[in-house]
């Protein structure tokens, strides 16, 4: 079928034979039936729909996980075999679309996954982001950052005829939207709705990611996350938030009424999730156009209060947007009227300033807006939930204590092990069967084979065969050679200082010194980190410097390089996440406790066969009461005294550096002769005194027990048989991070689909 299928398109679009096409035809070809496959499904239906709201969506590319999801998989790469092509090699033909940044974003993508494999109706909106998150490159040590184009005018997106005005002050825009089917695994499907203007012009992007932010007709959809260091560009996001919450509440309105409900039922058969701060204004904007169609306003708020629900991310401060009142009057003064109403609303009714809309300094919290005017407020992992209720949120929590709960963080099997392990996926079906493809939690049943020395080592076969498929990626890719015999220690996420990667280059110091004392570990170490730094986060910058700096250093060191390698991947996206993930040894997840809201790193890690070590922070804590403490690597203070400590300001970083002499020998390190020589005095120097004299997020205070532990879980991986047991046993409990059992939990408390 699929054969035949494959020649007819190529004949008709490349007059040429699979025999004859080159890759990037038959990948094209490919993407051809399989978006008209799609078509044929049936949208999922029902009375209620969910809207599914996000700046991001970090979808990775499509092709192999559609055709899975059709369930082509198999035969595609039988045909495909049959001729000689590796279906991994048309994969690369494939632009992947940088539609997100984070977690944030990729949890969305999984979400929309399991949505549709669920069979609920529910769509996401968000923004087609022509250049998406930069390109991230490598130059003198350093970051650059580069413009990712990645459409390619022949991709998944299909142009709707669906166009809405959207009024800002000084312009109205008229809008176009872009479909992306989301096909559930074995049925089931819903659509990705991406907003964009025609006018976008992506050649006024000059000197890496540089534009004129205030040209909105030719800027507005070019980058995700434009940089918001000044007033313009913080301007900017408020045009991008703008339009993509009027589009969708546009949508949802005409959509309603085309299914035939009357607005004033609204709650009734639409839910909207937020997904984070940056859909907040779908409020005021529901508000502002329920009242264009005639309803009081005390009416049009019960509505869309009842309509709305919210998630929260983050705790950081920083990241709990606030925008100064100004500012939206000066791009959307249509909703300052509203904003102000449902503030004095708040202000009648309860006398505490710390939940008011508006503050003193007349900026508007949007979080203060979603649980005020929404239906429920969840966190993403038990710990960050509980932290939301008893501190951060806390005076939000003693008023409306029922609106709160938690929905533990999933990641979707089907991409994250049936697409990027093949390998394990099938030796797991033959042990248990494929039940647990759609019943993640028989995973369990793997539990029964701890013991089996068969089945221990085969399970250490399949992680060298991916250590060794990630060496042959890396070397052709970025030229780097690792050891396929080292362990593979592996830390990939966003750049933040309270994930600390910085606390991972310490370790490398660490190592470094003391193999330079002729201290040798027993088997050689390859560290690998992957994470791109905001372009405005001078700091974040900084530690990819370090980083870089330290692989070159150890590179050039004959005496350290046989026992030791550091490696940062150029431009981590997920496609490179799923060639990482298989072949993890040691899965880093050291975030200060408190400030990782879940992770879902650790998940894909966990379900992979890597062990974790890591704080009591996020899913952390969840991992940990699932596989039990010897099977996952521990260490460092606990939420309760990290938060106590920054209540009290008893942390100091320059009392541990002053107190403890291998701390001082590591930080100094940084700014020793050898590194000065590598890199940029400023850079290193900078992070140097960072460390010594801040340390926000509290390196110093973890470095000493973070090293301990390591060496232990570094002498434990030479009992081989041990560790493919404790790699079992993670396989075995990752069962409760599907993100199919997160929905499920969605739907029965919140969104009732
Ligand atoms: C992230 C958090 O940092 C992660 O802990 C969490 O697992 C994911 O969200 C998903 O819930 N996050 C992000 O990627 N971007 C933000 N702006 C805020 C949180």
């Amino acid at each position: 079928m699929m054969e035949q299928e494959l020649n007819k398109v190529l004949g008709e679009r490349f007059g040429k034979t699979l025999e004859e096409a080159c890759m990037e035809e038959i990948y094209h070809a490919l993407l051809t039936i399989v978006k008209g496959k799609m078509k044929d499904l049936e949208k999922n239906t029902g009375s209620r729909k969910l809207y599914y709201i996000s700046a991001e969506f970090l979808i990775g590319k499509l092709l192999s996980n559609n055709l899975i999801n059709l369930g082509l998989f198999d035969e595609t790469a039988e045909v495909l075999k049959k001729h000689g092509i590796d279906i991994a090699d048309i994969e690369e033909a494939e632009t992947e679309p940088s539609l997100g940044n984070g977690g944030l974003g990729r949890l969305a993508a999984c979400f929309l996954d399991s949505i549709a494999t669920l069979k609920l109706p529910g769509d996401g909106v968000g923004l087609n982001y022509h250049d998406g998150l930069f390109k991230q490159t490598f130059a003198d040590h350093k970051q650059r950052e580069e413009k990712n184009p990645w459409m390619t005018g022949d991709d998944w997106l299909t142009r709707t005829d669906v166009r809405f005005e959207v009024p800002f002050k000084d312009l109205t825009v008229t809008s176009t939207m872009y479909d992306i089917d989301v096909p559930g695994y074995e049925g089931g499907k819903n659509s990705l709705h991406l907003f964009d203007l025609d006018s976008v012009d992506e050649s006024i992007i000059h000197d890496g990611i540089e534009f004129d932010k205030e040209d909105i007709r030719r800027g507005l959809t070019l980058f995700l996350y434009p940089d918001d260091s000044d007033e313009k560009g913080q301007l900017l996001r408020i045009y991008q938030q703008y339009f993509m919450v009027s589009n969708a509440a546009q949508l949802i309105l005409k959509e309603t009424e085309e299914r035939g409900f009357d607005l004033y039922h609204l709650h009734e058969h639409v839910v909207i999730q937020i997904n984070d701060t940056h859909p907040t204004m779908v409020i005021p904007e529901l508000v502002r156009l329920l009242m264009a169609r005639g309803f009081n306003i005390d009416t049009a708020i019960d509505v869309v209060r009842k309509t709305c629900a919210y998630t929260n991310h983050t705790i950081l401060a920083e990241a709990l947007e606030k925008w100064p009142a100004s500012y939206l009057e000066k791009v959307v003064p249509q909703l300052m009227p509203i904003i102000r109403e449902l503030d004095k609303r708040v202000r009648r009714d309860f006398h505490d300033e710390k939940v008011y809309i508006i503050d003193e300094q007349e900026r508007v919290h949007m979080a203060h807006i979603d649980i005020h005017y929404g239906q429920s407020v969840n966190g993403v992992a038990a710990l960050h939930t509980q932290i939301l209720e008893e501190s951060e949120l806390k005076p939000f929590y003693d008023i409306y204590p029922g609106k709160f709960n938690n929905k533990t963080n999933g990641i979707t099997f089907r991409r994250w092990l049936l697409h990027c392990n093949h390998e394990l996926a099938s030796y797991i079906e033959e042990l248990i069967g494929s039940g647990y493809k759609i019943h993640a939690e028989e995973l369990e049943k793997l539990l029964d084979f701890q013991d089996d020395e068969a089945v221990l080592d085969r399970l250490r076969q399949i992680k060298q065969n991916a250590k060794l498929d990630l060496k042959k990626y890396l070397k052709s890719t970025q030229g780097v050679e690792i050891d396929e015999t080292s362990v593979y220690d592996i830390q990939v996420k966003r750049l933040h200082e309270y994930k600390r990667q910085q606390m991972n280059a310490l370790y490398a110091i660490y190592k470094y010194l003391e193999i330079k004392k002729g201290n040798l570990p027993k088997r050689p170490i390859t560290m690998i980190f992957g994470a791109k730094a905001a372009p405005a986060y001078t700091i974040a910058k900084d530690i990819i410097h370090l980083i870089l700096c330290l692989q070159e250093l150890i590179d050039s060191d004959p005496e350290v390089s046989p026992y030791l390698k550091v490696v940062m991947v150029e431009n981590y996206n997920v496609s490179k996440a799923a060639k990482l993930i298989p072949a993890c040894d040691i899965s880093e997840q050291i975030s200060l406790a408190s400030k990782e809201a879940s992770g879902t790193g650790n998940m894909k890690f966990m379900l992979n066969g890597a062990v974790t070590l890591g704080t009591e922070d996020g899913a952390n804590v969840e991992i940990h009461q699932l596989v039990g403490d010897d099977n996952i690597y521990i260490f460092g203070k606990s939420s309760d005294e990290v938060i106590k400590l920054y209540e009290t300001s008893g942390y100091c970083s320059r009392k541990i550096y002053e107190s403890d002499s291998l701390v001082e020998e590591l930080v100094d390190f940084i700014i020793s002769k050898k590194m000065i020589l590598t890199g940029d005095p400023v850079n290193l120097g900078r992070l140097y005194k960072e460390l010594v004299s801040k340390d926000w997020f509290m390196t110093l205070l973890d470095v000493r027990e973070y090293i301990a532990v390591k060496e232990q879980m570094l002498a434990d991986y030479e009992d081989e048989r041990s560790w493919a047991r404790k790699s079992l046993v993670n396989i075995a409990k990752a069962g409760y991070f599907s993100s199919d059992r997160t929905i499920e939990e969605y739907n029965k408390d919140i969104w009732h689909l």
